[in-house]
């Protein structure tokens, strides 16, 4: 009769002990925060955008060979006063030396290297990322991609 008093109280313990536990876990996982996939790059809630240059290749059917570097994406979003990390990858061309139109930044993004830019535009607008050696079609370009701010 004892031995069967015993096992009440254990089965009583085990369910307090199962009931706790679950109780816990539930309100861990209420608690944990959503994180914005957007954001998920952030720190110091400076977001990160990654391009890379590319190329695209082909030969006409006079046998003449066209290409164009391009920055990809070529268009990127920014909110007024945001400050973005733009980090660009060199993936194919040797270099590119690159400005943005309407402001005083400038570099080079190389091949195998990242270039990261910092941003934050105080205006709304179209900032153009402009590659100097391809600005065109008749430089193997246009390579200009398009910073949108509002
Ligand atoms: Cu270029």
């Amino acid at each position: 009769m004892e031995l069967l008093i015993i096992r009440k109280r254990s089965i009583i313990l085990f369910f307090i002990i199962s009931l706790t536990v679950l109780s816990a876990s539930v309100w861990f996982f209420m608690k944990s925060p959503d994180v914005p996939a957007i954001n998920a790059n952030t720190t110091n809630n400076v977001r990160d955008i990654h391009l890379v240059t590319g190329e695209f290749k082909t030969k006409t059917s006079s046998g003449k060979v066209i290409e164009a570097y391009r920055w990809d994406p070529a268009s990127i979003f920014l909110e007024k006063e945001e400050r973005v990390n733009l980090i660009i990858y060199g993936v194919n061309g040797a270099e590119h030396p690159f400005y943005i139109e309407g402001t005083d930044i400038k570099g080079t993004v190389k091949k195998g290297e990242e270039t990261v830019i910092p941003l934050q535009f105080d205006k709304e607008g179209t900032y153009r990322l402009i590659c100097l050696t391809h600005p065109d079609k008749n430089h193997n370009g246009p390579m200009i991609a398009y910073i949108n701010v509002d």
